[in-house]
């Protein structure tokens, strides 16, 4: 069997029974970025082989909170399956993760393809359908989210639930790099924010996105993709019983239970 693989299996695994592991750049000391998305490679295609479907891509690790919070500078990108997506004011199950946390993110729906490279973020808003907003559930499969950055791309960048927002928006009436957002908590305000936090505007992330799919020879995003930009604010770790909010300016809000 590949290695590759069988470190998938490992993540997917982890995934499976809830329960978290030790890092592969403990064990395999050269195991590096290339190696890392090659691991996600194949633990895309184990779950395609058990009849997963990709609903959205995204970005992870594009604001300036979250490198600081995961002591990483550096975007990734990763997968996010149809047996993610909880809907707007749906619950999560603490008993089926780890150590969810949240995060507030701006996504975005192309109405044409996009192929790198040297796309920018000009390009991108010219094809962008829609934009609407959504919280991810991260849920690193590593202990304690402590990774470094082959390892986070390896476990596709800590992918575990998606809210989005039930309505989408027109991007031509908005200023995208100017969207504040809070995350709240049982009613607490736990973090807030502007949409500029990521990468300068959130389209940058998905200039980028296209630029790295490229150059790791995965082609163009086509068109009716859902991407996700990356959390705007840190992520917020969650407990059972939580009732969690985002309020963004224009675009309303997403909530969800854990229970
Ligand atoms: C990696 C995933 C980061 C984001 O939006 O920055 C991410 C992690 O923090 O575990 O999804
Ligand atoms: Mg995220």
């Amino acid at each position: 069997m590949n290695k590759y693989r069988e470190l998938a299996q490992y993540l997917t695994e982890a995934e499976k029974g809830h329960y978290a592991v030790s890092c592969i750049t403990d064990k395999v000391p050269e195991f590096d970025i290339q190696m890392g998305y090659g691991v996600q490679n194949e633990l895309v295609n184990l779950k395609r082989e058990q009849g997963h479907e990709v609903i959205a891509l995204k970005m992870g690790l594009t604001s300036l909170a979250k490198m600081k919070q995961m002591r990483i500078n550096e975007p990734i990108y990763g997968y996010v399956f149809d047996y993610m997506k909880v809907p707007d004011k749906g619950y999560i199950e603490m008993d089926k993760l780890i150590h969810p946390k949240v995060e507030a993110e701006i996504a975005f729906i192309l109405g044409d393809d996009i192929e790198g490279p040297g796309i920018t973020c000009e390009q991108v808003l010219a094809k962008t359908k829609w934009i609407l907003p959504a919280l991810e559930v991260i849920d690193s499969r590593f202990q304690d989210f402590n990774f470094k950055l082959p390892d986070v791309i390896a476990d596709n960048t800590s992918s575990s639930r998606i809210i989005l927002g039930n309505q989408v928006f027109n991007p031509n009436d908005f200023e995208i790099d100017l969207i504040g957002v809070t995350l709240s908590v049982n009613g607490e305000i736990r973090a807030n924010g502007v949409s500029t936090s990521v990468l300068g505007h959130p389209a940058n992330s998905v200039a980028m996105l296209a630029n790295m799919l490229w150059s790791n020879g995965k082609g163009k995003i086509p068109k009716g993709t859902i991407i996700l930009t990356g959390g705007i604010t840190e992520a917020i770790l969650l407990n059972k019983g939580d009732y969690v909010t985002s309020k963004y300016d224009g675009l309303g809000d997403v909530s969800f239970h854990v229970r």
